[in-house]
């Protein structure tokens, strides 16, 4: 039975606490807090049979992240973060029809993330008219006669965009992607432009794909993990497990970050007796704190350390055959780093020659590594080189394709790797298109189409005049938020996938509409039958996820019947589709998959299997790469690093505890010991008193941009930590003001959302 909206309980900035930071993850905590949302929001019956569902054999897929299932799986293979997640989708609370005359956009707009999310799920169909104030409930055929007339009538394709989240199942976003070229675009923006994108380009460069060279087993194997840019206690702690059964087989750790993250340092396994009563795993062997964006100095330092000990010991240091047989750039690459200045490396790292050195010995000690990143290396000006950098190091000793060694992006959103898979992305190659275009019978477009920075520079100049969004929160998950707004209201119309609220929902075009979902906790039966979807992990898993649940109200569209039913009122018979069927049948939509993408062969009986089965991979099954001389690619690449002028920091935005992107779950952060409240910004107790402020005190954050622009976010207060000196953190999406639309990866265009510079000044409020 549908519930009554619980009580809202906002953040108390002035009263937030703060406590010491921890410097262990999970444990009984870990467990103990899994539980309790859960239980609040949903009772017994429906809490157990959501939580018991996650990650089983014929269960659904935990939608916090993209890490994968290990083949031994336990029944609770879930973690504290799982259950939140699963319990703010499941919860049994939802909108009232009531709700939308009572709040208008305007007011709606005044309202915090958190306050949106806890309103409920969203139910029925809503349309804001141009010139109104409020939603107002209407029919589903209303709903999609009003977008397809809209999209039928714009003077040319491009003038719309489409926009996908990363929790987008395999069979929706095929048939999204399909849909929208069907119609005649390839403005498939999507989060992983804000996200991975410069791990696909840089892995796609040097080795000829953009995904993981490593497979679930691969971590117990290795000899070395080195993890950089990755907060895995609050983000992926289920990896937790992994590197705790690696450790136990003798593998060292190291952790790269200029925060040291409480899941990085010790573990407590909540399954285990010393895990729940003694210290737990102690996890990395070797902590380096480095400064924002300093990593491509570091790894051109190890290369050059690993170059160095080749011309001391000849023949003994490099994976000679490797080298000769697979790559290329090696005497390049030789020059190169011979003229690296250690100086250099000193200033952008901030570590010591001596931490440099020790890691370099325990790589060289390695038979067996793995590197493994995440949005602190990707979010930065220049995350492609450092990523090539990265690849760099792996090739020299020939840790790529071999077991317990390789490259491992660790992916966000649970299913934005299957996303980019079935073709969700604004250039997918030319044979995709091709395979599209023969299975389908038409001709897709091929200019490439806009990502998500274009996207809203477009939306400002009124070239795109429709913003479709199959799940996410666009405008508050992009950079520089009072532009991406500006840029947002000048368009014609804005239409929202979405279970829940979100500020995407208060920022609109002139007309607006939601069109609600299921979410994957939930049963989605259709005519032929429960159906079920497929998703694929960050190590190119591809696997089952069927919904445990039941649909928290009548008449809630699957994603797959949305897409199908806006296919049909836009683009109808203009393809050879059989939309209607697709949506009473998603097998129908695996046999168009397994004729389409590469890898997907049989789809529909392999994804049956236990497990499901595990996509191709050149480099990680045989070493082969597919780059234009089928080698990998050894780069070099012109060392930058991010300087600040006197007085100012570089600034970070991170995720805390109690959020999933801009999904605010709670006001803690319980690692980092903050309490009741968000607005904070962590500085080292050296610069705060460098810049003659105090621990605790109010400032308004100023950002520092070259084009002489103007960006603030006020009463921040000052959190004494222990960050790397020079850098600041704060969280995001709050801290995306001060992001610039302009200030982007290079080649990636990833929002540089880890280096904003910023100058901190007492608040006046
Ligand atoms: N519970 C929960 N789970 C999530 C998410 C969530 O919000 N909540 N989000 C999901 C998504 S979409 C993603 S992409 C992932 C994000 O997972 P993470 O990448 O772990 O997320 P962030 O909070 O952005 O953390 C970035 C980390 O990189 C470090 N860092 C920042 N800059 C640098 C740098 O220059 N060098 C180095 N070496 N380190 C740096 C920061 O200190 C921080 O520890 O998590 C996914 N899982
Ligand atoms: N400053 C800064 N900005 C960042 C980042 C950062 O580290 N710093 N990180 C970036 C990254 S890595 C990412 S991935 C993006 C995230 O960007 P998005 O993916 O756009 O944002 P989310 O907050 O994950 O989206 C949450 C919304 O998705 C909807 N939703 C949830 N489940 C479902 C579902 O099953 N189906 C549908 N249709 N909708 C659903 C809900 O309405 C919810 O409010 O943000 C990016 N922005
Ligand atoms: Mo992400």
């Amino acid at each position: 039975m549908p519930r009554k909206n619980p009580h809202v309980e906002e953040a108390d900035e002035n009263n937030l606490e703060v406590g010491k930071p921890k410097d262990w993850a999970a444990g009984i905590p870990g467990v103990y807090h899994s539980m309790q949302p859960a239980l609040k929001h949903m009772g017994v019956g429906r809490a157990g049979k959501t939580l018991l569902g996650l990650n089983q054999k014929d269960g659904f897929d935990c939608m916090s992240c993209a890490w994968p299932d290990p083949g031994h799986r336990k029944t609770f293979e879930f973690c504290e973060q799982g259950a939140k997640a699963v319990t703010w989708e499941a919860t049994p609370v939802v909108v009232p029809s009531e709700f939308w005359a009572a709040n208008p956009v305007t007011e709606l707009r005044e309202r915090s993330e958190y306050w949106l999310g806890m309103q409920g799920r969203l139910t029925e169909p809503v349309y804001k008219p141009a010139g109104d104030d409020h939603y107002r409930p209407v029919s589903w055929d209303e709903a999609f006669s009003i977008i397809g007339s809209k999209l039928q009538g714009l003077d040319s394709p491009d003038e719309a965009a489409f926009y996908t989240s990363g929790r987008t199942s395999n069979e929706a976003a095929f048939l999204y992607q399909l849909f929208v070229r069907a119609y005649g675009t390839n403005n498939l923006p999507d989060c992983s432009n804000m996200c991975h994108e410069s791990s696909g380009w840089a892995m796609g460069q040097t080795i000829g794909v953009g995904k993981a060279t490593i497979s679930y087993d691969d971590f117990a194997k290795a000899d070395l993990i080195i993890i950089m840019g990755q907060n895995p206690g609050s983000n992926h702690p289920r990896m937790l497990t992994a590197l705790e059964e690696a450790k136990e087989a003798g593998c060292e750790i190291v952790a790269i970050n200029p925060l040291p993250e409480a899941g990085l340092m010790r573990y407590k396994n909540p399954q285990k007796v010393n895990g729940i009563l003694g210290r737990g795993t102690e996890l990395a062997d070797q902590y380096l704190q480095i400064r924002l964006g300093g990593d491509m100095a570091l790894m051109q330092a190890l290369s050059k350390r690993v170059l160095d000990a080749e011309s001391k010991r000849p023949g003994k240091v490099l994976d000679h055959e490797f080298l000769r047989e697979h790559c290329e750039g090696l005497d390049e690459l030789q020059a190169h780093l011979a003229s690296l200045q250690e100086t250099t490396v000193l200033r952008a790292t901030g570590l010591s020659s001596m931490e440099i050195d020790e890691l370099a010995e325990r790589y060289l000690r390695a038979g067996k590594v793995i590197i493994t990143w995440a949005m602190g290396i990707t979010q930065h000006k220049k995350a492609v080189p450092t990523i090539k950098e990265i690849i760099n190091l792996l090739l020299l000793r020939g840790n790529i394709g071999k077991p317990g060694a390789g490259a491992s992006p660790i992916r966000g959103h649970s299913n934005v790797q299957g996303d980019r898979t079935m073709g969700i992305w604004e250039q997918m190659p030319p044979a995709f298109l091709d395979a599209l275009a023969k299975e389908f019978s038409f001709e897709p477009p091929r200019e490439p189409g806009a990502d998500a920075v274009e996207t809203i520079r477009k939306m400002r100049d009124g070239g795109i005049k429709v913003f479709v969004a199959m799940g996410g929160n666009f405008v508050a998950a992009i950079s520089d938020t009072h532009a991406a707004e500006a840029a947002v209201a000048n368009t014609e119309m804005t239409v929202q996938i979405s279970t829940k609220l979100n500020r995407s929902h208060a920022v609109t075009g002139e007309e607006a509409l939601i069109l609600p979902t299921l979410g994957r906790t939930e049963i989605d039966l259709q005519e032929t039958g429960p159906q079920f979807v497929s998703v694929e992990d960050t190590v190119s898993a591809v696997h089952a996820s069927e919904g445990k649940v039941k649909p928290v109200a009548p008449g809630l569209l699957s994603e797959v019947a949305i897409v199908t039913r806006l296919a049909r009122a836009t683009v109808d018979s203009r393809i050879n589709a059989d939309w209607a069927g697709f949506e009473r049948n998603y097998d129908l939509v695996r046999d168009h998959i397994s004729h389409v993408v590469a890898g997907c062969e049989d789809y529909n009986r392999r994804i049956r299997e236990w497990g499901g089965f595990v996509l191709p991979n050149g480099p990680r099954d045989s070493r082969t790469f597919r780059t234009p001389t089928g080698k990998a690619m050894l780069t070099v690449n012109q060392l930058e690093h991010v300087e600040r002028p006197a007085g100012t920091l570089i600034l970070q935005t991170v995720r805390s505890h109690d959020q999933f992107n801009t999904t605010i779950y709670g006001h803690n952060d319980r690692y980092r010991g903050v309490k009741k409240g968000r607005d904070v910004v962590f500085v080292s107790a050296e610069d705060i008193s460098e810049l003659g402020l105090a621990d605790g005190q109010y400032v308004d954050i100023h950002g520092v941009y070259d084009d002489g622009t103007e960006r603030v976010i006020r009463k921040f207060r000052v959190v004494s930590y222990p960050t790397a000196r020079g850098c600041a953190a704060a969280y995001y999406p709050e801290a995306n003001v001060l992001v610039p639309l302009e200030s982007v990866a290079e080649g990636s265009h990833t929002p540089v959302s880890k280096a904003v510079i910023v100058r901190l000044e007492p608040s006046l409020a």
